[in-house]
């Protein structure tokens, strides 16, 4: 009954653009475009006879009813099963016009098109086995990918590396779980069975495969979301400075009055490959000023919650208390100190932040020369890079999960194979091994749909937009 019916949907974004696309898919996506769509200079022959597959063709959107011409667009025909959805699909290119867009909507649902819901067509792609789940989780993250490297983790993914590797440990936990049917079956038998050090070894050794995997999704969120950096350090040390440099505009206002930057203020800047979120903040202070006081709590907040830590220090003043609270707050954390206003007599050095326990990279900086700020760029580059890709070690380290879904089926599957392992040393008959084998088995094909119910697929499907 679901794969019964045709669905209809605007794929294109709504508002006003040069082209818009509407798309139907179904059993009678053809029959309905036929209805509605007549073939420039062949209005007798039925646009299904005059299409050829995966061909443009010119013609108009005509109301069946009345008989009126809506818009001169573009059709295409792609038959199933080597399509999108692996059903019959039709695509109307039409204006970028809402109203036309709306208009040849309502024609096509006249017509007996249902309405499409958020994600219905990657769904079908999904139910008819044009691609697994993983890969249609990919879909949706290519739209929203806002960097290179977020682009590239969601393109790897949408062409089966991610599906591919899980499918790699399935097939290892098969195998364990094949050495101990052999072991319940013939444990009467005179066969050399695998022993139990052998199979927790063998255990072992997948539990190594899927942490990796598992613990890639930090790596993963800081691609898809960006590096969440926040600017720290003292009233008037030029935070707002550095932050209209790395933005390249006017962002946040700059004054000689401390305490100007009262609220967090984000914007993100592409760097590389990666997006970094910078946080200016309203510095580090004791303030009797109450407004100035929230700023300051929001600032400890935004440090606390930061991926990384940009810690500015003014070298043309002596060091102060509130230097001392912007060293404690970078404490163990990863990021950059930057020694600003190089351009004036120093009066403190890069040493004497040393001596205070400052632990990052320190760069000697100006914030008002705009020639320093590929410096800049480069040295927060080489932190992110830190950040982001110390566990890729082999191109197989690369992959990154970004989905909590995902995350939490590596976390499953990573806690019954200790049970198992566990179970494997204490030499537990084989029998229950194998439960929890199998149910690491499942959680794996968890992730690539091998075993989803309706609710799951609701889950996934309902974060996409119409249209997809
Ligand atoms: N000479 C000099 N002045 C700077 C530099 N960076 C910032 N300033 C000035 O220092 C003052 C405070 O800067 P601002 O960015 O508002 O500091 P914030 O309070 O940390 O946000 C402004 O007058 C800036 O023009 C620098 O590298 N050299
Ligand atoms: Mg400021």
């Amino acid at each position: 009954m679901y794969l019964a019916d045709t669905i209809v949907a605007p794929a294109t974004a709504p508002g006003i653009g040069a082209v818009a696309i509407v798309r139907l898919s179904g059993p009678r996506a053809f029959e309905i475009l036929d209805a509605i769509f007549r073939p420039v200079g062949r209005a007798a022959v039925p646009a299904i006879v005059e299409l050829r597959p995966r061909m443009m063709r010119l013609g108009d959107v005509v109301d069946p009813v009345s008989g009126a011409c809506i818009d001169r667009a573009l059709a295409v025909v792609m038959p199933h099963p080597a399509s999108l959805t692996g059903e019959d699909v039709a695509e109307i290119q039409c204006h970028g016009g809402p109203f036309i867009v709306r208009r040849i909507v309502a024609l096509a649902s006249d017509a007996g098109a249902r309405i499409a819901e958020p994600g219905e067509f990657t769904r079908r792609a999904f139910l008819n086995g044009r691609m697994d789940l993983a890969e249609a989780e990919a879909v949706a993250d290519i739209v929203a990918a806002r960097s290179d490297s977020a682009l590239a983790n969601a393109l790897a993914q949408l062409s089966g590396a991610l599906s591919a590797r899980v499918a790699e440990l399935r097939a290892q936990v098969v195998a364990i779980r094949a050495h101990l049917e052999v072991e319940i079956d013939f444990s009467d038998e005179d066969i050399r069975l695998p022993s139990r050090r052998e199979v927790a070894a063998e255990i072992e050794r997948l539990i190594a495969g899927v942490a990796v995997l598992h613990d890639s999704f930090a790596r993963g969120i800081l691609m898809r979301d960006g590096v969440r950096a926040t600017i720290v350090g003292k009233p008037n040390a030029g935070k707002s400075s550095l932050l209209n440099l790395l933005l390249g505009a006017d962002r946040a206002i700059v004054t000689p009055v401390a305490g100007t930057t009262r609220d967090v203020i984000e914007d993100s800047v592409q760097l590389g490959p990666y997006s970094l979120v910078l946080n200016d903040t309203a510095g580090v202070r004791e303030s009797a000023d109450a407004v100035e006081r929230i700023g300051i709590e929001r600032t400890i907040r935004s440090a606390r919650d930061a991926d990384l830590l940009i810690a500015m220090f003014d070298s043309s003043r002596p060091l102060e208390a509130a230097d001392e609270d912007v060293i404690r707050l970078t404490d163990n954390r990863p990021g950059l100190a930057i020694l600003n206003k190089r351009d004036l007599p120093a009066a403190i050095s890069a040493a004497e932040l040393r001596e205070r326990g400052l632990c990052l990279p320190i760069l000697p900086f100006s914030a008002i020369n705009l020639d320093e700020s590929a410096t800049l760029r480069g040295e927060l580059s080489k932190v992110i890079g830190a950040l982001i890709d110390p566990s890729a070690r082999s191109s197989d380290d690369q992959i990154a999960i970004s989905r909590e879904r995902h995350r939490d089926a590596l976390a499953t599957a990573l806690a019954a194979l200790k049970n198992a392992r566990a179970s494997a040393l204490s030499l537990m008959p084989p029998e229950i091994v194998a439960v929890d084998i199998m149910a690491a088995a499942a959680a794996l094909g968890a992730i690539t749909g091998e075993v989803s119910g309706e609710d799951v697929l609701d889950a996934i499907f309902r974060d996409f937009c119409i249209g997809k």
